[in-house]
């Protein structure tokens, strides 16, 4: 009993001791759980967060690249099965895409040209290529000056002769910039910045990530770089002028391929054209001349272009009466009848003094149907009256300018100043410029940006980045 007692008391003596020491262990143990358990909370709840965010992204940028694959498969279209009725027709449809959704979010397409904002693509052809603009025309841009005209002049030439008061080889070594002019064509926009007077300001504007797209530290005046004004207007700079993206098809109106004509024959040319076998022959012969120039046709005669006899009014008018009159006659030279606003149309639209089989590409013309009036009036070297009555004719169709033999129906137009431009110019665009800023249901964005070319098949993007 005792001994139990003793044992006892013992124990009594003990326990409390050992049930408080317990309860410490234990109060510690939770305090340590909790800590962990807070922390795993924590880590569990940022890392749902983190997956969400990276979720979202994905969605968002999937709903960007949903945009972009729309406008892909809307230009295939156009090129496999063009309306050569109706060159408005590609512009109504890519408008058409500039937003949809999937269940996970959705995509917005526009761009800003010469200040307007635009729903769907931009169409590079819009704006001069760099590669192809003159001299006259550079000196049309704001804030131009001779010194760099000819130093971008300078730049893309092939020698290293210094033009008027330019920038070649010499000059950049002499500063040790680092880098000498490219002597061949500009590859984009951005390379334009490296030529001497050409300073970013002037090239990007107030589109400074040049995305064509007025971003919010783009209107915020000085609380953000860039410099802007803050009016919610995006004035641009060169670059919105200017590209050097734009390629030349060698697609004709009729979706095959344009006929060279240097390298074509008499049947081939009357029966895609409607034109008569004199005509055929002396468009051949013109073809075949060094430097010949589709633009030329439209003001100058055919058969005074090739030195022939002029065909009498009536036979000018009568296709199989010229080719009659031609075949009795083949001592002389044959008479050459005035191609007819209806032949000359045919012509333009598929045949070409160019040729299409180098391996640099060929620089794109500008789309009379989406070209702004400041690049109209850039391109007649400054006639804004031009500039005004080409838009007040294209707005006045829905199909828009359906080929630039329209443009001999303006009054304002002088056949030979147009003749001078006319290589410059095109009814329809190849390539395009698409800023699809894609949304998730969570709020994620990502925009991409991409350059897609569908001058031939299948389409081609040709520039890609992600913001
Ligand atoms: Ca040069
Ligand atoms: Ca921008
Ligand atoms: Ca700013
Ligand atoms: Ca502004």
């Amino acid at each position: 009993m005792t001994k139990s007692e003793t044992r006892s008391g013992h124990t009594r003596c003990i326990r409390p001791r050992a049930r408080g020491s317990a309860t410490i262990v234990v109060l510690w143990s939770i305090a340590i759980a909790s800590v962990i358990v807070a922390a795993t909370q924590m880590v569990t709840w940022r890392t749902t967060v983190l997956g969400r965010a990276a979720l979202g992204r994905v969605q968002a940028r999937w709903a960007a690249r949903a945009g972009m694959e729309r406008v892909i498969a809307t230009l295939a279209s156009h090129t496999e099965t063009p309306d050569a009725e109706d060159p408005m027709s590609v512009v109504r449809d890519l408008e058409f895409d500039w937003e949809g959704s999937l269940e996970t979010g959705g995509w917005d397409i526009r761009h800003v040209a010469e200040g307007e904002e635009f729903r769907g693509p931009l169409d590079l052809h819009s704006r001069l290529n760099i590669n192809s603009i003159t001299k006259l025309q550079l000196l049309e841009l704001p804030e131009m000056n001779i010194d760099t005209t000819d130093a971008i002049l300078d730049w893309r030439d092939e020698d290293d002769e210094v033009q008027g008061i330019g920038a070649e080889r010499s000059f950049y070594e002499g500063r040790d910039l680092g880098y000498v002019p490219r002597n061949g064509a500009f590859k984009s926009i951005t390379e334009l910045e490296l030529v001497a007077g050409a300073w970013p300001e002037y090239i990007r504007g107030e589109d400074w990530n040049l995305n064509n797209r007025l971003d919010g530290n783009e209107d915020d005046g000085e609380s953000s770089a860039p410099d802007d004004d803050f009016d919610g207007r995006m004035d641009s700079g060169w670059a919105g002028y200017l590209t050097a993206r734009s390629i030349d098809s060698p697609l004709g109106r009729s979706g095959y391929p344009k006929i060279n004509l240097a390298d074509t024959s008499v049947e081939e040319l009357m029966e895609t054209t409607g034109v008569d076998e004199a005509q055929a022959d002396a468009l051949m012969t013109y073809g075949a001349t060094p430097n010949a120039l589709m633009g030329s046709l439209l003001a100058i005669d055919l058969a005074e272009l090739v030195g022939a006899p002029a065909a009498s009014s009536t036979s000018s008018s009568r296709r199989t009466t010229g080719r009659s009159s031609g075949r009795s006659n083949n001592t002389e030279q044959d008479a050459v009848a005035s191609l007819s606003p209806e032949q000359l149309r045919a012509v333009f639209a598929e045949c070409t003094t160019t040729s299409f089989e180098g391996p640099e590409v060929v620089s794109g013309k500008v789309n009379l149907n989406t070209a702004g009036p400041e690049v109209l009036r850039i391109i007649f070297n400054g006639d804004s009256a031009v500039a005004e009555s080409i838009m007040a004719y294209r707005q006045s169709r829905a199909e828009g300018i359906t080929s630039i033999v329209d443009l001999l129906e303006l009054r304002r137009i002088d056949p030979d100043v147009l003749a001078t431009v006319a290589d410059q110019l095109d009814v329809t665009g190849w390539v395009y410029s698409i800023s699809s800023r894609g949304k998730s249901t969570t709020g994620q964005e990502v925009e991409i940006h991409a350059v897609l070319d569908r001058s031939t098949l299948p389409v081609k993007i040709i520039e890609y980045r992600e913001d």
